[in-house]
């Protein structure tokens, strides 16, 4: 393609960006709930460290990490996926699956606050559907708050959530129905960063009839990467390896048999 730049050949008459006045944008109702969610990460079956007194960011780390298998206060390390999830009553993380019961269940109408806690180390697009929000704000560690950035004063559906902030979303539900909210980085999504909510009554079924026992654990590429106590790494790998694969049967068994849910 071959633009060319010429002498004007009629009047412009088109506006300035910066003479140009938005429609302003009706505030929602007041809100009638507040939900906290959550964004986590699992970490690995296989990989472990010698343990460490506060386990998570990258700050809260010690300079050096030693791999171990065998000792018995070794700690798990190494995220494998994220997923979302809700809060427990005494303000932890608790990751749920896909296939775990609908969490979110707002009434038709309702306008709801959804307080977005990032448990991971990593910045997440969090997307979610036929919803348009308000971002109110955002919460970081140490308890201090800030409003939007000058970009997201506007209706948004989309929103990064920062790691180790909690992010405040308002937003009226007018569709009702079942939708789904989840990370738009496609490996994340396609990995179980995705959760369903419904509007209004919960038709068909709550979950996907997995059971949450069955999640695959998705630990695979990690056999030998820990150098100490190869055997016992070993065979933790495989245990894994071994669970996943099972799993897999299970879920094409599960998807080709007619009686499987369709409501997707
Ligand atoms: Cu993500």
């Amino acid at each position: 393609m071959q633009f060319r730049v010429v002498a004007a050949v009629s009047a412009d008459t088109s506006a300035s960006p910066s003479s140009l006045t938005l429609p302003a944008i009706s505030p929602f109702p007041p809100p009638t709930r507040t939900r906290d969610v959550s964004v986590n990460e699992a970490e690995s079956d296989t990989v472990f460290v010698d343990s460490h007194t506060v386990h998570g960011r990258r700050n809260n780390q010690p300079p050096q990490l030693t791999l171990s298998c065998d000792n018995a206060n070794a700690e798990p390390f190494g995220p494998t996926h994220a997923m979302l999830g809700v809060l427990t009553g005494d303000g932890k993380d608790e990751p749920l699956s896909w296939a775990h019961d609908v969490t979110e269940n707002p009434s038709p109408g309702a306008t709801e606050i959804w307080a977005i806690y990032n448990f991971t180390e990593d910045a997440h697009p969090i997307h979610i559907h036929l919803v348009q929000f308000e971002i109110v704000e955002r919460e970081n560690e140490f308890g201090t708050t800030r409003g939007p950035e000058a970009w997201e004063r506007g209706r948004k559906d989309t929103v990064i959530v920062y790691p180790g902030e909690i992010t405040r979303l308002k937003m009226t539900f007018v569709r009702e129905g079942r939708f789904v909210w989840h990370c738009h980085i496609l490996e994340h999504e396609d990995n179980e960063m995705m959760r369903p909510f419904v509007v209004g009554e919960i038709k068909g079924p709550a979950a996907t009839h997995m059971h949450p026992e069955d999640i695959p654990r998705r630990d695979l590429r990690l056999g030998g990467a820990v150098s100490s106590s190869a055997e016992s790494c070993s065979t933790r790998t495989e245990r894994s390896r071994a669970g996943a694969m099972d799993w897999a049967q299970r879920e094409r068994e599960r998807l080709e048999s007619a009686a499987a849910p369709r409501w997707r």
